[in-house]
């Protein structure tokens, strides 16, 4: 998979050379490439914001220099599969709620490209220009609001990334995991290690019964009682 990222903090995306997403890139898996937005832009303070037309607070991003990186990008695409235009997500805390099911539809995808505004936001006719060459979603990671899109960017291609086949050691440990169809989209059960008893408190008897229909009646229980507490409306 290839991921293009376009923002004005390229030095957000340094933590992608670590860890898990760090080795998929080591081992071939995924290729990133992170573009300054600055480099778009023609006047000496390389200026990539302006006030908003119809007043109110805060500064919004101009469009030229977010066309000419979308041009490149596009030019360094080459020609793509006809009928498949290719992704370009744009964080936003307007967008459409990013899920699980979002993050396995976009594992299959060839190349992925993220849009990482700023201050108030990108100007609107960036959007409805891109959608005409790209498959774009505006998505956002919940009802709370961060300075820009970086971050929302980190968070969606860590869920992406470690769901290509060969990033993560064993593959098994993806079924069980919160959020998984496999699981009814279920939060995930509590889980233990040794020692069996550890100031006080006591792994569960039934984990040591070494009975495996036990086991998994329990984690099931446990995982319905702590999505109705704390998400209900998964529970549907
Ligand atoms: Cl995707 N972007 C921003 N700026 N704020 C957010 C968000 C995204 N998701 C939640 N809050």
């Amino acid at each position: 998979m290839r991921i293009d990222i376009i923002s004005i903090f390229p030095d957000y995306f340094a933590p992608l050379q670590l860890s898990l997403i760090g080795k998929a890139i080591e081992d071939g898996l995924l290729d990133v490439h992170v573009h300054d937005l600055r480099d778009w832009t023609h006047d000496r303070h390389r200026t990539v914001d302006d006030t908003p037309y119809g007043g109110g607070a805060g500064m919004v991003m101009k469009p030229e220099p977010w066309g000419e990186a979308l041009d490149a990008l596009l030019n360094s695409y080459g020609p793509v599969d006809d009928g498949h235009r290719p992704v370009l997500l744009m964080p936003s805390p307007s967008g459409r709620l990013f899920t699980q099911d979002l993050a396995i539809e976009l594992a299959d995808e060839p190349q992925i490209a993220f849009v990482c505004g700023r201050y108030e936001g990108i100007d609107h006719r960036v959007v409805e220009w891109a959608r005409q060459r790209f498959d774009v979603t505006e998505v956002s990671l919940g009802d709370y609001v961060l300075n820009g899109g970086e971050v929302a960017a980190l968070a969606i291609i860590e869920s992406v990334v470690r769901l290509i086949p060969g990033v993560i050691g064993n593959p098994l440990s993806l079924v069980e995991e919160s959020h998984s169809a496999a699981t009814d989209h279920l939060l995930e059960y509590p889980v233990f290690t040794k020692p069996a008893s550890w100031r006080g408190f006591d792994v569960p008897e039934v984990l040591l019964s070494g009975h495996h229909g036990r086991i998994a009646q329990w984690r099931h229980e446990q995982s319905v009682e702590i999505t109705s507490q704390r998400r209900p409306d998964l529970l549907s």
